[in-house]
């Protein structure tokens, strides 16, 4: 029967999402027309959307660090050698191919950058700052050296000027052997030669995503290896982990209460009708990326490994793609993931029974797109110039917020603000990105499907020697039970 009850119970968090978005609108208009509201008074009313960002900041460090450690001890101890290594890899390279589609789009198609040109100081974020200062920037962000400060601060490079009297004449201040000199100066050419510059590090505010992050996979991998004393730090990271995605959970039930109220104060405060035709354009080029990441390098992947038709692949997962797409989300979806590959497909089950279920966790193409996507279309709305450096972590950050998403609806949303706070990027312009998440996330989520059912048929492939030597002894039960 047709259970309206049930339909509407599932899909609360939807319609009442759908509900807030129309009601700011709807406010937004009445109070812009028939209020007059000084700016102060303006500022009172995007309060609401200030603590739901606030909230969703609150739970960045506690999920990054738990599900990064629990993510890679858990690699260590379940998967079972060659087979989760492919896996990993195809996870990895699609993830990796998929953040730089959508980086290419982003800045081919301009989604955030106006129209009229106007002129604005692009100098100030990178004001006496060359490539190589920002890239090893980057690298020393990497290794913090101490990991508390690294939860709210971030290093950066800045040079200062050397006083012509202590200026040597002769001599470079370069940090490169006079052979690599000429390379490097032609790679990266000096902005000004005639001056002398000594670096000054400082922290500036934000935390250090990158740092985090490489400390929690280090640690993370040392656990795993441990053996039963790791597990006491591991089931606590588990548990960590759950308690924050409850915590994350109880916010979802707030947001649409922040959603109403941020769009409401950004109609108000609108005074450029163009924000709409870009975030058409944003949504354009999300869903464009989606599509031929999904139609083109996916199948091709798929085809260059396999051999066979990744059409007629993709046709027969078609039941698994239509429910992520209703239902947006991938770890809701793995039932019917599941049969598509396995009765349509005909995929050893060996193969899905690993690769499937965590793929659902941490390989998510579409998500890894979107949220580059977004992170740059943030940066153009603002006039931020990014560098190499910030391009770059922009890139890394982005994978890794899509490994750390979980598979339930609007996670890719949450992980995105991680690598805003990464660049530096204000995290309060994700209100236009938050109105149309809902739909962009469905398709997202189509795509992060689609992902992992081509992996289950590519590590197939791949590990047709050891499936045979497995059918080979007696007995075997499934070893990559989770
Ligand atoms: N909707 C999530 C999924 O299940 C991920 C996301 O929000 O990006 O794939």
């Amino acid at each position: 029967g047709w259970d309206l009850k049930g339909l509407l119970k599932r899909n609360w968090l939807l319609i009442a999402t759908i509900v807030s978005v129309l009601l700011g609108i709807g406010l937004g208009v009445l109070v812009r027309d028939y209020a007059s509201l000084s700016h102060l008074d303006k500022q009172y009313f995007g309060f609401p959307g200030d603590i739901l960002m606030r909230m969703l900041k609150l739970v960045i460090l506690p999920l990054i660090i738990s599900s990064m450690i629990t993510g890679v001890a858990a690699l260590d101890s379940d998967v079972s050698g060659k087979i989760g290594l492919r896996a990993v890899v195809y996870y990895l390279t699609t993830t990796i191919i998929a953040v730089i589609l959508g980086i290419a789009l982003v800045i081919a198609i301009k989604p955030g950058v106006s129209q009229k040109a106007e002129n604005i100081d692009r100098t100030e974020n990178t004001q006496n700052v060359n490539t190589v200062d920002t890239l090893l920037d980057l690298v020393r962000n990497m290794f913090p050296e101490n990991i508390v400060q690294a939860c709210f601060q971030q290093y950066k490079t800045t040079r200062k000027e050397l006083e012509p009297s202590k200026v040597k004449r002769n001599t470079t201040t370069t940090m490169f052997p006079p052979l690599s000199t000429t390379v490097m100066a032609t790679i990266f050419p000096p902005e000004n030669i005639t001056k002398d510059y000594i670096i000054v590090g400082s922290y500036s505010d934000g935390l250090n995503v990158l740092g985090l992050i490489v400390f929690c996979v280090a640690f993370g991998l040392v656990i795993g290896k441990m053996g039963e004393r790791g597990r006491i730090l591991l089931e606590f990271f588990d548990a960590l982990n759950e308690a924050t995605m409850r915590l994350v959970q109880i916010i979802m039930c707030y947001m649409p209460v922040g959603i109403l109220f941020l769009i409401a104060a950004k109609i108000i405060e609108v005074e450029d009708w163009e924000i709409f035709r870009k975030l058409g354009m944003y949504m354009v080029t999300v869903l464009s990326g989606l599509a031929i990441h999904a139609t083109v390098f996916l199948p091709l992947i798929y085809f260059v490994i396999v051999r066979k038709n990744p059409y007629t692949f993709a046709l027969g997962m078609a039941q698994a793609l239509v429910t992520a797409l209703m239902i947006s989300s991938s770890s809701a979806t793995l039932p019917v993931t599941f049969r598509c590959a396995e009765e349509n497909l005909r995929i050893d089950k060996r193969i899905t029974r690993f690769v499937l279920p965590v793929g659902a966790t941490i390989n998510m193409d579409g998500t890894a797109l979107y949220e580059a996507v977004a992170a740059i279309f943030i940066a153009q709305l603002n006039d931020y110039a990014l560098d190499v450096g910030q391009i770059v972590t922009i890139s890394v950050t982005a994978t890794v917020a899509s490994i750390g998403a979980a598979g339930v609806p609007n996670a890719g949303f949450v992980t995105m603000v991680i690598v805003l706070t990464a660049v530096g990027l204000p995290a309060n312009d994700v209100t236009l990105i938050i109105a149309v998440d809902w739909l962009l996330d469905r398709f997202r989520t189509m795509i992060n499907v689609l992902g992992d059912a081509y992996g289950a048929g590519i590590v197939q492939k791949l590990s047709r020697r050891e499936l045979d030597r497995m059918d080979g002894t007696s007995d075997v039960t499934n070893p990559f039970a989770l």
